[in-house]
């Protein structure tokens, strides 16, 4: 048990001690001990039985020592227990919604017995919460639109925060011998934009069916582990910290190919798959495909072998959502899909003029070590004050030590001029054309006024493309993963006449936004848009985000020639600035 979680254990009792209507004295007690134990550099959990030491620590009295020990002992503290058997544990669900503290919960228990975010939601709906002291309309709308947000984001993670801990974790792993091998499979594997939980297969000579008694122990001695789900006798799941659920799977070798098929998933492409196997008179499981008659083994060891012999070629995780791959795989039709050395060039780049952390040459090196022909260098423009953004004079300015690093860099890569232009409430351009109409990479993005109706945000955004000047619409939706929804807009409407007009759509490759999503980017490519995928890198170590950006891509079934970044670098220059032949635009 570390520190952290501790902490947390502490400060949860304090809240609903305040929900109680306990002794504010004691509540404060708690609270202080939470942050103390957050906050001290003793390894508490090694130090418990050490009451001196524990005591020497400020804000630690003898009995939240003592609270520290049961906690160390036992892994939960009886006060924090009793209460959560009192109102039920939905209680710590319900303090999550944002703007709900202590005060508001007694509030919702007292006048209505409300204990979780489900019995909330429902007196919402049933209009029982109109008329309780301290909640307005106002307020009662913002509690429906926080548990809507939390619901949709509730138990799913960032990509690049989920990948991060199986990066630890495999670490981890493979430092024991006997563990030669581990793989994400799920959806990390698939590249989807969120991952529900992680799934780890471990393979190597201590994880035979028979012998994998040590290697279970030792995935079970994983530091970071927060609490146990299952301990079984080839497989262990567990909570992180961060309460990311973890479940690992010991294998041995020879039937690591099915299990990597069937742990990868989707589900949907595993029901097809199965469908097919038994056609052909055959059985799929995650141990291996085996013939229904006499259950020998057809493949195992393999993936490649395991579609090999349902009569399919290899296909990329990515494609694996049963959405076509298998007729497709079958027919020896599989797309060819766009790799990170297909890419030529990074066009969405901030830098210190603005809100980057890099200047334009250290952004350039960061580039030009990744391999790219090309970058644009795209600040802010002036609406966005807080990123300092430009104005006319500064945008010119800009330019110029643009070009001049453009220069310095000798050609061994190229280095545009640009700008992320802001799209104003109205769908005007927040700079002049005759500045706008001087650079070689115009990005219009909106960054404000969310909250309009999909009228409005339809037509600000169709105004801004309609700018002759503008050639790439950034993160078309606006959303933030988990976090803010895409704006209301008629994203259809939008593809339509960006095809129409040539105008580019980001695929925003930051793991934090990735809109246009893959479905989003299959439409896009069915009307004919032209797409660009670009980091929008703040700092140099976002260049390696492309990534991300990528598999997205992937997903949505794209190669190399339906992504205009591709091209060498004076190509796409041309290709962005030229207009398609046939303009059957309605003005
Ligand atoms: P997630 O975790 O929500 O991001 O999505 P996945 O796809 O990682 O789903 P998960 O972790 O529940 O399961 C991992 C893989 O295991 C899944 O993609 C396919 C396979 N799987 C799980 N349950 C079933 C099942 O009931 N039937 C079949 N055929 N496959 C399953
Ligand atoms: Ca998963
Ligand atoms: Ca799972
Ligand atoms: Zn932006």
């Amino acid at each position: 048990m570390d520190n952290s979680t501790m902490s947390r254990l502490l400060a949860e009792t304090a809240d609903l001690l305040e929900i109680d209507g306990g002794d504010s004295f004691r509540i404060r007690s708690y609270r202080r001990a939470a942050e103390a134990v957050e906050q001290t550099t003793v390894d508490l959990a090694a130090a418990a039985s050490d009451t001196a030491r524990l005591l020497e620590i400020p804000g630690i009295g003898k009995s939240m020592a003592a609270n520290l020990q049961a906690i160390a002992a036992t892994g939960t503290l009886p006060l924090r227990d009793e209460l959560l058997a009192r109102y039920g544990s939905g209680l710590l669900e319900l303090l999550k919604l944002p703007g709900m503290g202590p005060k508001t919960v007694a509030l919702l228990w007292d006048a209505a017995k409300i204990a979780s975010i489900d019995q909330l939601a429902e007196a919402i709906e049933a209009g029982r919460l109109a008329g309780l002291p301290r909640m307005g309309a106002k307020q009662i709308e913002k509690l429906r639109k926080g548990i809507e947000d939390y619901r949709r984001s509730a138990g799913r993670f960032r990509i690049d925060e989920a990948e991060e801990a199986a990066a630890r974790l495999s670490a981890y792993l493979l430092a024991f011998k006997g563990i030669e091998k581990v793989t994400p499979a799920g959806s990390l594997r698939r590249g989807r934009e969120t991952a529900g939980d992680l799934d780890l297969l471990v393979t190597g000579p201590a994880c035979g069916l028979e012998n994998s008694a040590a290697a279970v122990d030792y995935v079970a001695a994983y530091p970071g582990i927060h609490d146990m789900i299952a301990k079984g006798e080839n497989k262990v799941s567990f909570h992180l910290s961060n309460s990311l659920q973890v479940d690992v799977r010991l294998l041995p070798s020879d039937c690591y190919g099915a299990a990597l098929q069937y742990f990868t998933g989707s589900k949907a492409h595993n029901v097809s798959l199965r469908q097919r196997a038994l056609k052909m008179g055959y059985t799929l499981s995650e141990w291996a495909l085996a013939r229904l008659d006499d259950n020998t083994t057809v493949a195992a060891a393999t993936e490649e072998e395991i579609y090999s012999a349902l009569g399919m070629d290899w296909m990329p995780p990515e494609l694996r959502e049963n959405l076509g791959e298998i007729e497709a795989a079958a027919r020896h039709e599989l797309p060819r899909l766009i790799e990170q050395a297909d890419l030529q060039g990074d066009v969405h780049m901030h830098t210190t003029a603005t809100d980057g952390h890099n200047s334009i040459r250290e952004m350039a090196e960061a580039a030009l070590k990744r391999g790219y022909q090309y970058i644009a260098i795209t600040d802010h423009s002036k609406n966005l004050a807080m990123t300092n953004g430009l104005d006319e004079k500064r945008a010119l300015e800009h330019m110029k030590r643009i070009r001049e690093v453009d220069k310095q860099m000798e050609g061994r890569i190229r280095v545009f001029t640009g700008i992320e232009v802001d799209i104003l409430g109205d769908g005007a351009l927040d700079l002049d054309d005759e500045v706008l109409a001087q650079m070689d990479v115009v990005i219009a993005s909106v960054h404000t006024r969310f909250e309009q109706s999909r009228e409005e945000m339809t037509g600000r955004v169709l105004r801004a493309i309609e700018n002759p000047n503008t050639r790439i619409l950034g993160h078309p939706t606006g959303r933030l993963l988990l976090r803010r929804e895409a704006f209301s807009l008629d994203l259809g409407a939008v593809l339509r006449r960006a095809a129409e007009l040539g105008v580019a759509m980001e695929h925003n490759a930051a793991p934090e936004r990735l809109d246009l999503n893959d479905r989003d980017l299959r439409l896009a490519k069915e009307l004919g848009c032209r797409i660009v995928v670009s980091t929008d890198a703040h700092d140099t170590r976002h260049v390696g985000k492309m990534e991300y950006g990528l598999r997205q891509l992937r997903r949505a079934w794209l190669g190399p020639d339906d992504v205009l970044n591709t091209k060498g670098a004076d190509e796409f220059l041309a290709a962005l600035r030229a207009r398609p032949q046939s303009r059957n635009g309605r003005q």
